[in-house]
């Protein structure tokens, strides 16, 4: 032990007179736990038999082979599958907190909780890659790592069908993570010898949303938490994308499309413009706008994009699409014009597949069920449900009061188990000395970056800044990956050093993917560029314009 304080403690001192020249108004950059320590796998198939938890039921455990889990080369590992309180719940449909764990044979000591994207509903791999492309995983780098459907099977329950069970909503929005949490400490104990030294949690989308509400509803039980594009205020947003597809209906030519009100060669117009007013003030005209705060301000769509005098053509937009366009990026208001959301800033990746999927197509697809059956109180049943009715017709105004309602068994309204409770407190989190890493795309079309701003700017506020949470913004990345942007970055690694070694990230070099069909045909496939914690921008110091090495974090 004394050695290992000696080390930890030898490391405060570097780190803190290195974050002394680079990093925002850090006070110091103490470790908040030892490194972990490895370990090696003791028990594999007998864990069906031997494991026992409450409410627990492991249905099989078997060692599987090295080879590649998620796209990313992994070690030899084992595999557990099994489930939590298992019931029949709404309807007569079973409903279990359906999970998996894998156990790699090396372990690193730690725990990761990967946190999923969507509406859950199915236990995908647990392989705890983050980053647009996975550079790496946690499981590839010895995490323990566990994935779970969150409390429901999307085949039984049609999807958002669950939400007609009180119980599934509750295990969506923060239950399975208080459930699941205990158990796979235990579990990793059971296999291990002991428990892990370290714990964490992440995920993109859902993912982040779950990985900010863990960390103010069960702050001591992680050390670091890894939130991507988190959409921590989902119900808001889903019912501010909706009132998006109403304002596009407006000014849609085709009535069947959305995608009609602003067309792709119009959000290449758009984005056209945005770059010749923002893309030099980062101090290299890249396709890349890195001074987004700055961009805001320069930025003028009324001005700064042709009016059409006559039809429209692509190379322009008229008034009223202006007026429609304009309004969806200010934020969505409701009727007596308050804002109920973030507005989105006009950015490069606004031209992409995915921005035209979240805006045109999620309303329809997505928003209609979240809203319908998920968050509102009382939900709609999923027969006769008429989702285009519902979002083209409805009422946006009706939709916000039903997700702050409760009512019958419905005891909690979407805004109290889907939102972080206090979200700026993080009493836990602070006092076990836990860190959060959040990352955003500038050009994510239903999370906005500026709603990640605000927390940030909340948490700042409420005390310890940003030793406790940072936030690194991804210009022109769309939803947690793709857009003309370098979206392949190891936030694993980068948690991890800042919890156990007290390096806190001042920058976190990303790589574009050479498979990204979003990357503009003049750009390096290989392009790199710092992160950089908000509010620093990477600004260009000269060099090669490709590289990460020619920016600096400012
Ligand atoms: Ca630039």
């Amino acid at each position: 032990m004394t050695a290992r304080f000696i080390l930890a403690a030898g490391t405060l001192v570097s780190a803190g007179l290195l974050a002394g020249c680079a990093s925002p108004g850090s006070a110091d950059s103490t470790p908040s736990r030892a490194a972990a320590r490895p370990g090696a796998l003791q028990h594999c198939e007998t864990l069906t038999a031997q494991f026992s938890h409450p409410g627990t039921r492991i249905s099989a455990a078997a060692v599987q082979a090295a080879g590649p889990v998620g796209d990313v080369p992994t070690g030899a590992h084992c595999l557990v599958r099994g489930a939590m309180n298992e019931r029949t719940g709404a309807g007569g449909t079973a409903y279990a907190i359906g999970f998996e764990m894998r156990l790699p044979q090396a372990w690193n000591g730690r725990f990761w909780y990967q946190a999923n994207g969507g509406i859950d509903g199915s236990v995908v791999p647990a392989a705890g890659a983050l980053g647009g492309g996975p550079v790496t995983s946690a499981l590839a780098q010895g995490f323990a790592v566990i994935s779970s459907d969150a409390g429901h099977d999307n085949k039984l329950t049609r999807g958002p069908g669950f939400g007609l069970d009180p119980q599934a909503r509750l295990d969506y929005g923060y239950q399975a993570v208080g459930m699941l949490t205990p158990m796979a400490k235990a579990l990793i104990a059971a296999a291990y010898g002991r428990g892990p030294d370290t714990s964490y949690i992440g995920g993109c989308s859902n993912g982040g949303r779950h990985a900010l509400v863990a960390a103010a509803r069960y702050g001591d039980a992680f050390d670091g938490v890894v939130a991507g594009a988190p959409g921590y205020r989902l119900p808001l947003a889903a019912v501010a994308n909706i009132w998006g597809a109403q304002q596009y209906q407006r000014v849609a030519t085709d009535p069947k499309d959305l995608g009609s009100a602003f067309t792709a060669d119009e959000r290449r117009l758009v984005a056209d413009a945005v770059l010749a007013r923002c893309d030099a003030l980062d101090g290299l005209a890249d396709g890349m706008v890195q001074a987004s705060d700055a961009c805001a301000k320069a930025f003028d769509l009324a001005r700064d994009v042709p009016t059409c005098s006559g039809d429209r053509d692509g190379r322009c937009l008229s008034a009223a699409q202006k007026q429609a366009i304009g309004g969806i990026f200010r934020g969505a208001t409701t009727r007596d014009g308050r804002a109920f959301y973030a507005g989105f800033p006009f950015d490069a990746g606004i031209t992409t597949k995915d921005f035209a999927q979240w805006e045109f197509t999620a309303p329809l697809q997505r928003d209609s069920g979240a809203v319908g059956q998920i968050f509102g109180t009382p939900p709609r049943q999923l027969a006769g449900f008429d989702a285009r009715a519902f979002v083209l017709d409805g009422d946006v105004d009706a939709m916000l009061a039903s997700v702050r309602a409760t009512g019958g068994a419905f005891t909690e309204s979407a805004m109290q188990f889907m939102t972080p409770p206090d979200d700026a407190r993080l009493a836990q989190l602070r006092q076990r000395g836990g860190r959060i890493l959040a990352y955003h795309g500038v050009s994510d079309a239903i999370f906005s970056v500026d709603d990640t701003e605000a927390w940030w700017r909340r948490v700042q506020r409420a005390g310890g800044g940003a030793d406790v949470a940072r936030l690194f913004e991804v210009p022109g990345m769309n939803h947690c990956r793709g857009g003309p942007a370098t979206d392949q970055f190891d936030a694993v690694s980068a948690i991890v050093r800042w919890v156990e070694h007290g390096e806190a990230p001042d920058r976190i070099v990303a790589r574009a993917r050479a498979a990204n069909t979003d990357l503009p045909a003049n750009w390096a496939r290989d392009r790199s560029r710092p992160l950089c914690p908000y509010p620093q921008v990477a600004r260009y110091t000269g060099g090669d314009p490709e590289r990460a090495e020619s920016f600096r974090c400012q």
